[in-house]
């Protein structure tokens, strides 16, 4: 596809090797889960290859996006972590000319996750190719894979929780989507 090709080139050029490599193997995965739970192949491919595209920016051209598309203030208290996704989108947008909305929520939610039911099929699926990329290596990956396989739900409650639990044990501060997204799941499963 071209939208698909042309946004490729676009970030190859805004990212490390490294970090464009995950893009492209995000991309398959999310084919792979788009394929196992009946969505479309293609927007799912484009959502994952644009998922990291404002990673590498500067705090100083967060912070700028996030005054010109006026979000909220309270964005400015956080990092890279949660720019790249909730204000990453807004590049996606303006830079890639990509304008479809579901895969803008896509990118917004693909670091926090967000509620059930807000949650659309395109957001899970990208959201859990993030973590499932062939690349990635961490233990309990495999176990995380194999509850994905069997139920897209449950994994994206695996991996609320297990990132949740993470970030807690380095001592990090959490941001209060992340919480909303773990306590909304883990009732809804229960
Ligand atoms: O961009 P990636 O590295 O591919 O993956 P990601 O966007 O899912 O996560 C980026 C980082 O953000 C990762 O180290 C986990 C971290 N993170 C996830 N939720 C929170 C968070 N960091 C903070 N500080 N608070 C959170 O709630
Ligand atoms: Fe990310
Ligand atoms: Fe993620
Ligand atoms: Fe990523």
């Amino acid at each position: 596809e071209e939208i698909y090709q042309a946004a490729k080139k676009q970030v190859k050029a805004h990212l490390s090797t490294h970090r464009y490599e995950h893009c492209l193997r995000v991309s398959d995965y999310a084919v792979k889960l788009a394929k196992q739970n009946n969505l479309d192949e293609q927007q799912a491919a484009l959502a994952g290859l644009v998922h990291d595209y404002a990673k590498e920016r500067s705090e100083a051209d967060f912070l700028e996006k996030i005054d010109e598309a006026k979000l909220p203030k309270s964005l400015k208290a956080w990092g890279n972590p949660i720019w790249h996704g909730v204000v990453g989108a807004e590049f996606v947008k303006d830079e890639l000319g990509i304008e479809d909305p579901e895969i803008l929520q896509a990118i917004r939610l693909h670091t926090t996750g967000g509620l059930h039911d807000e949650m659309t099929t395109l957001d899970k699926v990208v959201f859990m190719a993030d973590y499932l990329e062939e690349g990635r290596h961490f233990p309990g990956v495999k176990e995380a894979r194999a509850i994905t396989e069997k139920s897209l739900d449950r994994g994206v409650f695996y991996q609320l929780s297990h990132t949740l639990a993470f970030l807690a044990d380095k001592g990090q501060v959490i941001y209060p989507k992340t919480f909303d997204a773990y306590n909304d799941w883990a009732n809804y499963l229960k």
